[in-house]
């Protein structure tokens, strides 16, 4: 079935929707889950939207509603979304306003020390329960009618309980909605699928690639806040398939910055014809769409004059080395552009970490925290912040560059003729497998696509996967389309 024939059907499911009784079975046949089949939406044709084998995808993918809303529901609504950072909310009743998607949602620091998060939608009338970005608080009182949800979210008191509820009301079934919370060294996320794997098994092999900067030689990373906030008129995945594998675009989007900058990236800057691409760095990509590119030796990047920064990694090396082995050190001392699937993205070296949240389909919100060694002095980490968001803040010389990319191939893609055309993630493409250092699938340059393709594969995956269940039976299946490439061993 083609896109078209999905669009035709669509059309004629609506209108016998109005007109008929026996609508439902037609909608059945077209229909994926009973969820689904409740909200009368029509099935995706993922295979047509993403051709794994020559690696393009659809134009469409940018700004089409019914792709979005699908993704609402199985990706937004199934997979592990990054909350925030334990450095954010260290104390009891410590918390901070998230997003899941487009659902907004409060974390907050209990007692023992967990975290909980639950949604900030009133379960009376729906009112927004908390409108504070960040705070610390015992309880959360809605301004709307003075429901008291307590730190957790459970309805703790409400006024005239008994004068006028006459103790009729269910309180202990009335605490905000729950989203599941799990956190892997530091990084706090949430999931709203009960059914979903883990999220140490989500975040799979990357936990060993994370463990480089994460543990590091001892402190890892955190996270400095409150995070910037900006709105861009681009679609979420643009900017994600930008940090998972776009090291293509730095020497030409960013030349003239990166020359001002100086510093380890000014080679690339207009794309050098006597650069030795290989030998610069690689790219990863691995179960669930996770991915990134790294450059070698360029972990001070937009840190040119920095010595106490510059002094601190070449400190401790030595410890990464010896904890985690070599190639991770290689791995330590590197740029990344990052993404874990399917909107937390990083540049570790540019110090910037950003969340992509979707409000729409040609709409984002981007929360841009400033990643940090945790032993840093705070007054080198505070030198660090101001110069991430020089670069990579809302008004920062590199993000300004990519602003007007983002928008664009969210909204050019639109027109008739134009949105039948396809997109091409080719680069690099019989370059890459498994290699003898590193998990998951290496790429033999940072310029290159390998970690789209993976990011793209897994999008196809979940989007088509009708629940966790069919995602777990991919699990030795997912290395597929690079199987058979004797790349590495061959090297
Ligand atoms: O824009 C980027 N993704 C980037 C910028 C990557 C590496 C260095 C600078
Ligand atoms: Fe890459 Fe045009 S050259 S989008
Ligand atoms: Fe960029």
């Amino acid at each position: 079935m083609s896109d078209k024939d999905v669009a035709f059907i669509s059309g004629a499911v609506r209108m016998y929707r109005e007109r008929r009784g026996w609508y439902r079975s037609v909608c059945n046949v077209f229909m994926v889950g009973e969820k689904s089949r409740m909200e009368m939406r029509v099935m995706i044709n993922v295979k047509e939207l993403v051709d794994l084998e020559n690696a393009t995808q659809a134009k469409k993918i940018f700004w089409d509603q019914d792709i979005y809303d699908q993704e609402q529901e199985r990706i937004f609504g199934r997979s592990w979304l990054f909350l925030t950072h334990d450095s954010l909310i260290p104390k009891n009743g410590d918390f901070v306003m998230s997003r899941m998607g487009e659902d907004k949602v409060i974390v907050s620091r209990q007692k023992d020390g967990s975290v909980e998060a639950f949604i900030n939608s009133c379960s009376h009338r729906g009112n927004q329960v908390c409108h504070a970005d960040s705070g610390n608080a015992k309880a959360f009182t809605c301004n709307y009618h003075g429901w008291v949800f307590g730190q957790n979210g459970d309805l703790v008191d409400v006024p005239l309980d008994t004068l006028c509820y006459h103790d009729n009301l269910k309180k202990a079934e009335l605490g905000l909605r729950k989203v599941r919370v799990e956190s892997y060294k530091g990084l706090i996320f949430g999931n709203m699928d009960p059914d979903a794997i883990s999220l140490e098994e989500y975040l799979g092999d990357m936990c060993w690639f994370l463990d480089t900067i994460l543990v590091g030689a001892g402190g890892g990373m955190e996270l400095m806040g409150p995070p910037l906030r900006s709105v861009l008129d681009c679609n979420w995945k643009v900017p994600a398939e930008n940090f998972v594998g776009d090291g293509y675009h730095v020497g030409w989007t960013h030349a003239a910055a990166l020359q001002i900058l100086g510093g380890p990236l000014a080679g690339l800057a207009g794309n050098r014809a006597d650069m030795p691409y290989d030998d610069l760095g690689k790219q990863f990509t691995t179960r669930h769409g996770h991915g990134f590119g790294a450059i070698n030796d360029a972990v001070t990047s937009i840190h040119p004059e920095n010595e106490e920064y510059a002094d601190f990694m070449a400190e401790t090396r030595g410890v990464v080395a010896e904890n985690l082995g070599t190639p991770r050190e290689e791995l330590y001392m590197s740029h990344w552009n990052c993404t874990i699937f399917p909107n937390c993205s990083f540049l570790y070296g540019t110090n910037t970490f950003k969340i992509w949240h979707p409000i729409g389909p040609g709409k984002i919100e981007v929360w841009t925290y400033t990643l940090v060694h945790k032993d840093l002095d705070i007054d080198v980490k505070r030198s660090i912040q101001r110069q991430a968001i020089r670069t990579f803040g809302t008004a920062g010389t590199l993000e300004s560059d990519d602003g007007e990319n983002m928008s664009t191939c969210t909204d050019s893609n639109r027109g008739f003729v134009t949105r039948k055309g396809r997109m091409n993630s080719t680069m690099g493409i019989n370059r890459e497998g498994r290699h003898p250092d590193f998990p998951g699938i290496v790429g033999a340059s940072f310029i290159g696509e390998t970690s789209y393709r993976g990011f793209y594969r897994f999008w196809a995956e979940i989007m088509d996967a009708p629940d966790w269940e069919a995602i777990k039976v991919q699990n030795d299946n997912w290395d597929e389309i690079w199987r058979g490439s004797e790349f590495w061993s061959d090297k």
